[in-house]
């Protein structure tokens, strides 16, 4: 299956430990002689300028994949930012990082954790991490809408709402009664009435203590979230526990993976089987159990709670080799794919079935139209426009294309070869995506490989290792390797959107709901934020009310007394587009973005007497070093 003459074969070392045995023999084969010191020039040119530029990036460095100075991208990428706890946008080609929306982490740059407004979507005492894994959009008619994006957080298990107008999170919701919601993703069709969300780890219920030795007891479930409401409408419990999730195109349907049909608490007893199984829920079917009452609920929450154990009516389980891991519908959605990881399979369901399946008119394997073998460590799949599959190979560390058609073909006996190439990535993939691939408007034109290991790729920074996400064209015949793409822990997952879909604005609407609070506050206290700047003292409690306007804030001085209980709200008065100040306390631990037009405060004890200064710190104005200003704090 490898070409040894591909120009995508990689520059590396040929003594790569974690390269499966096959990879090894066909990189021997291509740097045999002097092509090994080919490879390392390309290995070392990697970092030092194009004359050294390995084979793969002379490729394409004047293609149409380049994207000059002062040229935008066509697509932008929604990245997850893994345990840093933040989404990601990059442009697509470049791969440039456009920008970071922190969302379950503490952010310096714009007071993300800090600020008042912040805090009211975090909610009391958050915890300070999460571990972003699936970002993904709303949708309608199985096509972005370009409203939302909802991003999972296992760490802490949450599930975080991002307006994609001024692309910051405004909803954060926990999940009760779970641990660690792992797979999302959206109802893709009427339109995203729903966040689907996975609870992965089965627990005692109720959770107390007294029930932890009692395994067989333990459960998981799987939970329904309003979209618009961002509130859980209902959980429904299942056997064993939940890794992946997906939907269908006509909004009647989702399904899990499971890798832990066995119930298991340690890593053996996950494996014991042969088969675990894929979960699929019957939306429909679920919403009428819920409006009949045909629900219980568990302490601390008035969610419904749905039984969606097997012989359940509102559920089907089909049995699926071994410890699956992705689940993705093809485009249009006649099928799914559910990726075998211990199986070197991905086993293939054609979605039309479902119906006659929950009718019990035909047995669950019926469902499955194709079980083929890829390589080792199949994990997820995307898709194109042309019937096209990509699948990561995580122990081989590489894509297998190959074609879901003649993969029924094959699978119905017929001798066709539905593998179409293998292209080696570096290294050990988990997810992949296409452009637009999740949707109706699949195109076809990039694939995005994130490697979990980038090892020899990149100068290295100690021994803490970026993580490499590869940009493929996919728009020829051939898979072509054009850029890697370093970034830090752990993109799981991204989304690729068509720049036409995503509208965001320029400057902040005065009526902007993310500080109506704040604006709520200051009406309150008589303040008109767009013309005065006002010291309000209630109690211990200072409300400090200024403008700005670059390069200089409404007061360049204020009075509190040591103790006092400070608010600082700030309304930038800029309208010009990009002009953002910053707002730092210097020794408080207080800072914070203000964008144009936008309102942002921030509060904090004033603890030291004398002299405090506060000074802007985003770049604003020729003379930003002396935008800046005093605050004096009297002893008591
Ligand atoms: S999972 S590497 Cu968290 Cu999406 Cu597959
Ligand atoms: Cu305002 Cu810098
Ligand atoms: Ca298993």
């Amino acid at each position: 299956m490898i070409d040894p003459k591909d120009k995508n074969l990689p520059a590396i070392d040929v003594a790569d430990p974690q390269a499966s045995e096959h990879v090894k023999v066909s990189r021997r084969l291509f740097l045999g002689g002097s092509a090994a010191l080919m490879g390392a020039a390309g290995a070392i040119g990697a970092g030092v300028g194009a004359g050294l530029l390995p084979a793969t990036a002379q490729a394409s460095s004047n293609s149409k994949h380049s994207v000059g100075p002062g040229e935008l991208d066509e697509y932008y990428g929604f990245w997850s930012g893994g345990h840093s706890g933040e989404m990601r946008i990059l442009g697509i080609p470049s791969m440039r990082e456009l920008m970071r929306i922190p969302v379950f982490n503490v952010d310096s740059a714009t007071g993300w954790g800090i600020t008042n407004e912040s805090r009211e979507v975090l909610g009391e005492n958050a915890p300070l991490n999460g571990d972003c894994h699936h970002p993904h959009m709303s949708m309608t008619d199985g096509r972005y809408d370009g409203k939302y994006l909802f991003i999972n957080d296992k760490a802490n298990s949450r599930v975080a709402r991002i307006r994609c107008d001024i692309m910051k999170t405004d909803k954060i919701i926990t999940v009760p009664n779970v641990q660690a919601i792992h797979g999302l993703r959206v109802q893709k069709a009427p339109f995203t009435k729903y966040v689907f969300a996975n609870a992965e780890f089965r627990m005692p219920h109720p959770n107390n203590g007294l029930k932890m030795d009692d395994i067989a007891s333990y459960y998981t479930m799987f939970n329904g979230i309003d979209a618009e409401k961002m509130e859980v409408s209902w959980q429904i419990i299942v056997d064993g526990n939940l890794d992946n999730t997906d939907a269908d195109y006509t909004g009647k349907y989702a399904f899990s993976t499971c890798y832990n049909a066995e119930g298991a608490v340690d890593l053996e007893g996950t494996m014991r089987s042969e088969r675990d199984h894929l979960v699929i829920f019957n939306i429909e079917l679920i919403e009428a159990a819920v409006k009949a009452g045909d629900f219980t609920t568990l302490p601390g929450s008035d969610v419904p709670v749905l039984n969606g154990r097997k012989g359940s009516k509102l559920t089907r389980y089909v049995p699926v080799p071994k410890n699956p891991h992705g689940i993705n519908t093809a485009p249009g959605g006649k099928y799914a794919i559910a990726n075998g990881k211990l199986s070197p399979t991905v086993t293939v369901f054609q979605l039309d079935k479902f119906d006659d399946l929950f009718a019990d008119k035909i047995k669950p394997r019926d469902t499955v139209v194709a079980e083929v073998e890829l390589g080792l460590g199949p994990l997820h799949t995307a898709f194109d426009n042309r019937g096209n599959a990509y699948t990561t190979l995580f122990i081989d560390s590489q894509i297998c294309k190959w074609n879901v058609d003649k993969a029924i073909q094959a699978y119905s006996g017929k001798p066709v070869d539905y593998i179409l190439q293998k292209l080696d990535v570096h290294y050990q993939p988990g997810h992949n995506h296409t452009t637009m691939g999740e949707t109706r408007d699949a195109d076809g034109q990039y694939l995005v490989s994130l490697q979990k290991f980038s090892k020899d790729r990149f100068l290295q920074c100690g021994p803490l290792h970026p993580e490499n996400d590869q940009l493929i064209d996919i728009s020829g015949d051939t898979m072509k390797l054009i850029h890697d793409g370093p970034t830090y822990a752990e993109p799981h997952d991204c989304i690729m959107v068509h720049r036409s879909l995503v509208k965001t604005r320029k400057i902040y609407d005065r009526k902007d709901p993310s500080f109506a609070s704040t604006v709520a506050m200051a009406k309150r206290d008589g303040v008109d934020l767009n013309s005065q700047n006002k010291v309000i003292r209630d109690g211990n409690k200072v409300r400090v009310y200024m403008m700005s306007v670059a390069p200089v804030f409404g007061l360049t001085e204020f009075k509190v007394k040591q103790g006092d209980e400070v608010t600082v709200v700030i309304t930038n008065l800029d309208q010009i587009e990009d002009v953002t100040h910053g707002f730092c306390m210097v020794n408080h631990g207080v800072q914070m973005e203000i964008s144009p037009q936008q309102t942002a405060s921030v509060t904090f004890i004033a603890d030291k007497v004398g002299v405090h200064w506060y000074y802007c710190n985003w770049f604003c104005h020729a003379l930003h070093m002396e935008m800046r200003g005093r605050m004096l704090v009297e002893p008591k």
